[in-house]
């Protein structure tokens, strides 16, 4: 399907969308868990939306995946495992990677996330190529369930806490994932944006307190999401010990962001 306005828009509210300007649509799919559509946008590159929301766009995509990986990365022992549940596009493990994890299983439920990324999206989705990431098409609650497997790091690369994905935002779920962590292990989710779903991250942030000690929020800018303003929501049985280790610089992360991404404005606070 062509679109005849050449724009693509996600809608944050009754009120309000962010539209991007598009040269073309590259990809509409109904898939068995959603609707998938690919844009060749003006200012952000190739972009990734799922029921009308932008996962990703070629030109910010490291901000999220940088923040998802790097902020947990520095707290607790060296991490060498981790467990991806969605990220079907490769960007988290291909991060993960980077941080020199030997033992990355990345389960996404959607195929067509994965053959999407794979064809338009090759330099995060080559990540499925490396000997250390092993890719499982499948229901990450399901495996959680199932598996007796423990990791250093599960990361929650999900879409919004509607349909499909709201289980991902459980305390059910987050109690498997508690059993499924290493002592100092650290869960950490997306939490959607503080200002226009603040129900998101209070969902994250009361799910996984009712299961874990230690909770902490942190935020990042991401220009194509809601706002701009983004929140993730780490977790941990045993709390957060900074190491001393040399901060890697990304495009985004720094040393310095690490600590102030735990900054959060008064109205974030009182969500949380
Ligand atoms: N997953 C989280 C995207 C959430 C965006 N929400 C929105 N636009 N309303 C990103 C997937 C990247 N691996």
């Amino acid at each position: 399907m062509k679109l005849i306005e050449n724009w693509f828009s996600e809608r944050y509210s009754d009120n309000l969308q962010l539209s991007f300007r598009i040269r073309d649509q590259l990809l509409s799919i109904k898939t068995d868990y959603q609707r998938i559509d690919l844009f060749d946008t003006y200012d952000f590159g190739k972009l990734l939306s799922i029921d009308g929301t932008v996962q990703l766009t070629e030109k910010d995509e490291y901000i999220y995946h940088e923040m998802i990986t790097m902020v947990p990365y520095y707290f607790n022992k060296k991490p060498e495992s981790a467990l991806i549940i969605g990220g079907g596009d490769g960007g988290a493990a291909k991060r993960l990677i980077d941080l020199n994890f030997r033992n990355i299983i990345n389960v996404e439920i959607d195929e067509n996330v994965v053959e999407v990324s794979k064809k338009y999206f090759p330099e995060l989705s080559e990540s499925f190529k490396n000997k250390n990431v092993n890719l499982i098409i499948g229901d990450g609650i399901k495996y959680i369930n199932q598996t007796d497997k423990k990791f250093d790091r599960i990361l929650i690369d999900s879409t919004d806490p509607v349909g499909s994905a709201e289980g991902l935002f459980s305390p059910d779920f987050y109690r498997d994932i508690k059993n499924h962590l290493t002592d100092d292990g650290i869960v950490v989710t997306q939490s959607g944006s503080p200002y226009y779903q603040p129900e998101a991250l209070k969902m994250a942030v009361e799910g996984l307190s009712s299961v874990f000690k230690y909770v902490k929020t942190y935020i990042a800018f991401i220009p194509t999401y809601p706002s701009g303003f983004w929140s993730f929501t780490m977790a941990s049985i045993n709390g957060f010990n900074a190491r001393e280790d040399e901060y890697i610089k990304g495009r985004y992360f720094n040393g310095n962001i690490l600590k102030g991404c735990f900054d959060l404005p008064e109205f974030v606070k009182n969500v949380v």
